[in-house]
């Protein structure tokens, strides 16, 4: 597979985007971080700061992000090589297997670009993405990304706060989810010749859930605009939810009344629940979900990780499913 071969070329080094001075003042700060002991506050504070730094891969448009005040935005763990986020993806619309969208999604024209924001609000618009872009300040998030195949990932993406948008479209008393809508033209999508969903990929999140600091809206990651595979030109980035919630190649929003109809849902509803919460306590239907595999981290043998609730972020969401029954409500 092509992510094997060339995996491991970004290294988390200093980023292209950090001034020289500020990059060589957080290296003393490291050094100084690393006599005092990795406990300390400081040593814990430089190693924050320093992995939020890495080499812009240099292949696409930069897109630089700003650190992110959100609580739970910024993860310790190592990040995913560029090459293993690139080239082993889930975008069926480019194909089932992990690397057809890396082959594929070339064919993918992401300008001009529009997303329709839609529904039960007060001011709908359709967005032009490069005025959408322009909403709010990009910031930089490091967030895990679960698949519910149970491999995940660590990406730093590059985005700002759904709520952004919503705050500014004013849901009505109406809105109790929003539905997220995908690209689906066949001139440009070979995977929509085969019938594995149904076409456009629909996702949903209830009102609070969109709403949610952590809930962002990506335009890229690593630095750089998203690449096509990841999809481009903007998409959702649930953390805590597996990776099928966050669409890709977004063209619309609606807010609605009813939960929205899911594409993997409507597809094998007894695997699939709406909610979808990371929860290694509740199996899917054919294996378990207690454990997961960090793509990129050692090869074929390397151990397995426990998954952790809502994927590591139950102190910022935990609240939202307080009294559910999350066995009922998958
Ligand atoms: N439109 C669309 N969005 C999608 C998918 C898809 O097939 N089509 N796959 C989902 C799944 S199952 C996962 S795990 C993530 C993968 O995102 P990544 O390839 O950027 O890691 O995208 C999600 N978003
Ligand atoms: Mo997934």
């Amino acid at each position: 597979m092509q992510y094997l071969k060339d995996r491991g070329f970004v290294q988390p080094v200093a980023s292209e985007i950090t001034p020289r001075r500020v990059f060589e003042q957080r290296r003393r700060l490291l050094q100084l971080a690393a006599t005092a002991g990795a406990g300390t506050a400081l040593g814990l504070w430089a190693a924050r700061d320093a992995r939020a730094s890495f080499a812009r891969p240099g292949r696409l448009a930069p897109l630089p992000g700003a650190k992110s005040e959100v609580a739970g935005a910024v993860t310790m763990d190592k990040l995913t090589p560029y090459a293993d986020v690139t080239g082993y993806n889930n975008f069926y619309e480019f194909g089932t297997d992990k690397a057809d969208p890396a082959r594929e999604a070339h064919r993918l024209k992401t300008r001009p670009w529009t997303v329709a924001v839609e529904g039960e609000i007060g001011k709908p618009k359709v967005y032009d993405v490069d005025e959408l872009m322009k909403l709010a300040p990009m910031e930089e998030r490091i967030y895990r990304l679960r698949c519910v195949e149970g491999w995940s990932m660590v990406i730093p993406w590059v985005g700002w706060s759904l709520s952004e948008l919503i705050r500014r479209v004013e849901p009505t008393g109406n809105a109790k989810y929003v539905e997220f809508v995908t690209l689906a033209d066949r001139a440009q999508m070979p995977g929509l010749r085969s019938s594995v969903l149904l076409w456009p990929y629909v996702e949903g999140l209830r009102l609070d859930e969109a709403m949610h600091p952590l809930t962002l809206l990506a335009f890229g990651l690593y630095g750089e605009v998203l690449p096509n595979q990841n999809g481009a030109p903007l998409r959702l980035v649930v953390p805590w939810k597996y990776g099928f919630k966050s669409g890709k190649s977004l063209v619309k929003i609606r807010f609605v009344e009813k939960q929205p109809a899911a594409s993997w849902v409507v597809a094998a509803p007894h695997e699939y629940g709406f909610y979808s919460n990371v929860n290694p306590k509740v199996d899917h239907a054919r294996w378990s979900q207690a454990t997961e595999r960090r793509i990129g981290e050692d090869g074929l043998l390397q151990r397995k990780r426990p998954t952790l609730m809502f994927n590591g972020y139950e102190a910022q969401v935990g609240q939202l499913y307080a009294g559910m029954d999350l066995r009922r409500f998958f």
